[in-house]
């Protein structure tokens, strides 16, 4: 008797203090949380999405008044979790099969390629892989001078020629020394500017047309702020297949990723942290979102 009056008289109780999650509750826990951002690192018109998601996804829900701060962090976590969900590339696993496995590596002047090209050879043949590098930045001053010093450190063959030659021939001399002396991976640095963007983006899509390269990645500094967007529309012409970030020891707020993962949804092959060449870690979205978990 007693046992069902209590379980009537709960029940009453949870409709009384229930009620209906409305946008301000959204509103005010979201920009509590992610204010920090808002002035820093994450494009506004990503938040602004991300907000009308989880209004789209809340809105109206009937919870017990006390549930609803809980519900709503909740929803935030899963969201940004499914938005770092962008995949990664299993860089071994893809190449098992082609010999050699051919990496561009694109991005503007700066963003950080020539080092990430470094690091990645030192991961590849830390991992008993063996790999040459192509000096197909033939623009920028010095830009050899300074390949040619890091496979030097880390004992790889680079394969170049003289400033203003063909980037693509140096790439295709690249691959005919790997088909050779079977080498697994060829990764080539190229340009970051020329004279136009008009002359980059045609310069990189003659790399692209003559030497099919097998993963095309894009190299991003993850100090640019905003600009992340225009930058990544302006390399998508010649069609980018993943992306790398740098310089994630200076920031490591990681609202560019979240921004890059949200607009373009392409996977992430590594996230770079300093100047060291072991420096490097592979893109894993669970521990990425650590960060941003409320
Ligand atoms: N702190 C830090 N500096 C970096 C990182 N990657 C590159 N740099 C520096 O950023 C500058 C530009 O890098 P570089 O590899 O030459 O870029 P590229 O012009 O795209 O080839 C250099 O001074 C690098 O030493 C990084 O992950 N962290
Ligand atoms: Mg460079």
């Amino acid at each position: 008797m007693f046992r069902i009056f209590r379980e009537k008289f709960l029940n009453v109780v949870s409709k009384i203090v229930e009620r209906e999650i409305k946008e301000e509750d959204i509103s005010k826990i979201f920009y509590e949380n992610y204010e920090e951002f808002l002035s820093a690192d994450v494009s506004i018109e990503v938040l602004e999405k991300i907000e009308e998601d989880l209004k789209n996804k809340l809105k109206g829900v009937k919870i017990g008044r006390g549930e609803i701060e809980k519900l709503i962090k909740n929803t935030i976590n899963e969201t940004i979790e499914n938005i770092l969900n962008v995949g990664t590339i299993d860089l071994l696993k893809m190449a098992e099969n082609k010999k050699p496995f051919v990496i561009v590596f694109f991005g503007y002047n700066g963003s950080g390629k020539t080092t990430l090209i470094a690091k990645v050879a030192k991961y590849l043949m830390k991992r008993e892989k063996s790999v040459c590098i192509a000096a197909a930045d033939t623009f920028r001053a010095a830009s050899i001078e300074q390949l040619e010093e890091h496979c030097n450190k880390i004992s790889v063959k680079l394969i170049k020629q003289k400033y203003g030659s063909d980037p693509a021939a140096v790439i295709f001399d690249a691959i005919n020394y790997a088909k050779i002396n079977r080498i697994h991976f060829v990764l080539a640095d190229t340009a970051g500017r020329m004279h136009t963007n008009k002359n980059l983006i045609e310069e990189m899509k003659k790399i692209v047309r003559v030497n099919k390269p097998d993963l095309k990645v894009l190299v991003l500094d993850s100090l640019i702020g905003n600009d992340i967007i225009n930058q990544i529309k302006f390399f998508e012409e010649v069609g980018i297949d993943c992306f790398c970030f740098t310089k994630l020891d200076i920031n490591d707020k990681g609202g560019n990723i979240l921004t890059a993962c949200y607009l373009f949804k392409k996977p992430i092959l590594f996230l770079s942290y300093g100047q060291d060449y072991n420096s490097l870690e592979v893109y894993n979205y669970k521990d990425f979102s650590g960060k941003f978990i409320l």
